[in-house]
């Protein structure tokens, strides 16, 4: 058997191929034909660069089908796909290609430039661009491919991805996904949530991470189901295709925006017969007032990069309640515990690290075992970094409610996190760009509470004797150097940053003075 994740999607295609698969929001229709021979002749392309076994296919493009598409065209050809968010500037490509050593870069035509030349400098010979619209040379060199190709025969632990993340600790991680990881979740998510083949996928989100990539596309592609292709997400785009659709997928901060948009009523949803919130947690406070609103209960799932899904709350009524607050139960097939900082198992109730297991979670961290070792227990089991606690209770506007004891809820992170509208920010990566610039002695970078992206990043910074720091001028080069949503949206000058007795900065003084 072909365990190549594209062979199971093609297994799933529906018998009727001129259907459409993809429409997009100006107005294109892509069948399954379609998608079979892009998929076919972009795959051709890549086997005609002959490339080594195992190669990188690195891709930092606008979203687009043809964007899917060479997700889809990398695993058919057996090829390792790595997307780039499309904020990532220089310093941060630099360090991605440099890592990986990409076989194949593709990047926009605007930024062709300064891409190739960091790729050519890291050794990648091929580098094509491709944008939204369909220009660029990767179209242009795989139009004269055949648009026949016999999907490439994969193990299950063969590397189909890998995706860039902080992890737990320090620098940039590639966490390695391989086809099993990707085809067992997609085949538990394919269950647990009752995808259909009439079933018809809003889909917003950006497919550079785990949420817009797998979780989103796998699940329609699995059922076979169209996806409506937004750019992004767009309000008016919203309101206009959500009474054709049944699913959508979001970050909280989408449901936040839909609540505070008026025109978005129960009866935009008629068709919908299922919201999704994950990548960050959910308010009780939206939770409560989107089922108000629309008359749908949000189901909220907990995952990360290096698992891909591993909780959800129920689908089916009879499976028990969806509850705010709460990640919902393990999913078939991925065992999940709650340990003390000794590693053993906390009772129901009380709050410890969660720790993982499971055909979905990763196969360690790209060229970096020892990082691979320590994030591991001896018994095998992945530490998420992420603290939580089975059962216990919630406490919202209508008092408390008991939790069952086996649904998770996560109330923190013991890693030094920050998510920001889904995307993650490592304080550690931020204060050192802010301690290279001229002027600044250190620097401390917390989240806080924002309204719209849930967490807001924030940095308190210490100058030089004598120097005179601007908060604009530093927000202001910290842009040009790393990704827009990483760069913070107050940077606070101060004599001197609050220590501890052991001389660690109290970063949760910090935020009680600027959290407000
Ligand atoms: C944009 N901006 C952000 C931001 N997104 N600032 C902080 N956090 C964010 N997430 C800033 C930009 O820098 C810019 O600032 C301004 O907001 C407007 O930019 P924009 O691009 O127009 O913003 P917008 O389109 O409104 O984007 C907001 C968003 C987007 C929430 C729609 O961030 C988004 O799509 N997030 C989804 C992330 C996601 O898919 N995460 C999944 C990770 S997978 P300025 O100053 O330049 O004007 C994962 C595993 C799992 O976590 O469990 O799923
Ligand atoms: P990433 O590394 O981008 O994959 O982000 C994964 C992290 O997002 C997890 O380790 C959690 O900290 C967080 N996360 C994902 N889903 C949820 C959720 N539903 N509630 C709280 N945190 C979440």
């Amino acid at each position: 058997m072909n365990a190549n994740l594209f062979a199971l999607f093609e297994s799933r295609f529906p018998a009727d191929r001129d259907a459409c698969c993809i429409e997009t929001h100006d107005g294109l229709y892509y069948s399954w034909n379609d998608l079979d021979r892009a998929t076919a002749k972009l795959a051709n392309l890549l086997v005609s660069l002959d490339l080594p076994e195992g190669s990188r296919v690195a891709v930092q493009v606008e979203k687009s089908p043809e964007a899917l598409f060479l997700y889809l065209a990398t695993l058919r050809a057996g090829y390792v796909y790595l997307p780039l968010n499309t904020a990532y500037q220089e310093a941060e490509i630099d360090y991605f290609i440099g890592n990986a050593e990409p076989a194949v870069v593709v990047c926009s035509t605007a930024n062709f430039g300064w891409v190739s030349r960091i790729a050519f400098r890291h050794g990648t010979r091929n580098v094509f661009s491709l944008d939204e619209d369909r220009a660029g040379t990767l179209l242009e060199r795989a139009s004269s491919q055949p648009d026949r190709f016999d999907t490439v025969q994969r193990n299950a632990d063969d590397l189909a991805a890998i995706l860039y993340t902080s992890g737990t600790t320090g620098r940039s991680k590639g966490a390695m996904l391989s086809h099993g990881n990707l085809s067992s979740n997609a085949l538990t998510l394919h269950q647990a949530w009752g995808w259909r083949s009439d079933d018809v996928l809003l889909h917003m989100l950006p497919i550079f991470h785990v949420h817009g990539l797998f979780v989103a596309s796998h699940g329609a592609l699995l059922a076979g189901a169209k996806m409506i292709w937004a750019p992004k997400l767009d309000m008016n785009q919203l309101l206009e295709y959500l009474p054709r659709s049944t699913v959508m997928m979001g970050v909280p901060t989408y449901y936040v925006r839909m609540l505070q948009e008026p025109r978005f009523t129960a009866e935009t949803c008629r068709n919908m017969r299922l919201f999704i919130s994950g990548s960050a947690p959910l308010l009780l406070e939206t939770f409560d007032a989107f089922r108000e609103r629309s008359g749908h209960t949000i189901l909220e799932r907990y995952g990360m990069s290096e698992t891909v899904m591993l909780v959800s709350n129920p689908y089916d009524k009879a499976e028990g309640e969806r509850i705010g607050g709460t990640v919902g139960r393990p999913l078939p097939g991925v065992q999940v515990r709650v340990v003390n900082d000794e590693g053993k198992p906390c009772p129901v109730g009380e709050i410890g690290n969660v720790e993982v297991k499971g055909p979905n979670v990763f196969q360690g961290y790209w060229r970096m075992p020892e990082k691979t070792r320590e994030e591991f227990t001896a018994d095998g089991w992945f530490k998420t970094g992420d603290v939580g606690r089975f059962g216990g209770a919630i406490v919202g506007m209508s008092g408390e409610r008991k939790v069952p004891d086996d649904y998770l809820t996560i109330v923190g992170r013991s890693k030094d996190l920050i998510i920001s509208g889904g995307y993650n920010v490592y304080p550690k990566e931020i204060e050192s760009f802010l301690d290279e610039m001229p002027g600044v002695q250190e620097s401390a970078v917390i989240g806080v509470p924002h309204a719209d992206f849930g967490e807001a990043v924030i940095a308190v910074v210490v100058g030089k004797p004598g120097a005179q720091l601007d908060e604009a001028a530093l927000i202001g080069t910290l842009k040009h150097r790393i990704a827009n949503f990483k760069v913070p949206k107050r940077i606070h000058v101060v004599p001197e940053l609050p220590r501890n007795t052991m001389g660690k900065v109290q970063k949760n003084v910090l935020r009680q003075q600027f959290g407000g």
